[in-house]
């Protein structure tokens, strides 16, 4: 089963993650950041994960701790559940359009987290989710998932839009990254024998 459960507790931030990378899209997230909550929602739903995040954060101060550390918290779970990862696709690199946004996610999983941004979010806020944040998140997925993503906007100048497209593909993204190919059956996919 290809499934973990992390708990990470600071003075900032109490969050649970449990995700099953071979689920069905069902999601039960509750961060206290409804847009944020939104974007996880589609993330899930689109990457066909089943995934629960219970996130407590200090809200009174901002967003800041609870979006970050979320996506510590979450990159986790992802590499605790992907295992030795053979078998795996490892890469993926749908574009997904939301009305006029169109972004690209491109991930592999090489063991190596970095996230690559070349997004341009015209508003700084979007109800109470500051949308620098959206970067923040995903710095923090990719380097504690240890995947290389590169998100890329083509086209979009909807605030909403863009983010949730950005959340979209990379579900996308992983679901088709992490699934596994039946001709790589039992192998690495890397010629250098390690991930
Ligand atoms: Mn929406």
């Amino acid at each position: 089963m290809r499934e973990a459960t992390v708990h990470r507790a600071t003075r900032e931030t109490d969050i649970v993650v449990t995700i099953d990378l071979d689920g069905t899209g069902n999601a039960d997230i509750s961060t206290g950041v409804p847009f944020f909550d939104h974007m996880l929602d589609a993330f899930c739903r689109h990457g066909l994960f089943d995934l629960t995040v219970q996130a407590q954060g200090d809200l009174d101060v901002d967003a800041h701790h609870t979006v970050e550390d979320v996506g510590i918290v979450l990159g986790q779970a992802i590499c605790q559940a992907l295992g030795d990862m053979r078998g795996i696709t490892r890469f993926a690199s749908p574009a997904v359009p939301m009305d006029e946004a169109l972004v690209m996610a491109a991930i592999d999983i090489s063991g190596r987290g970095a996230l690559y941004w070349r997004m341009d979010i015209p508003i700084e806020a979007i109800a109470t989710f500051d949308t620098q944040l959206a970067k923040e998140f995903f710095v923090a997925l990719a380097t504690n998932a240890r995947m290389t993503l590169h998100l890329e906007q083509f086209e979009g100048e909807n605030a909403h839009h863009l983010i949730e497209a950005a959340f979209k593909a990379c579900g996308r993204a992983l679901c088709q990254a992490v699934a596994i190919d039946p001709r790589n059956a039992g192998n690495l996919p890397t010629t250098k024998g390690k991930l």
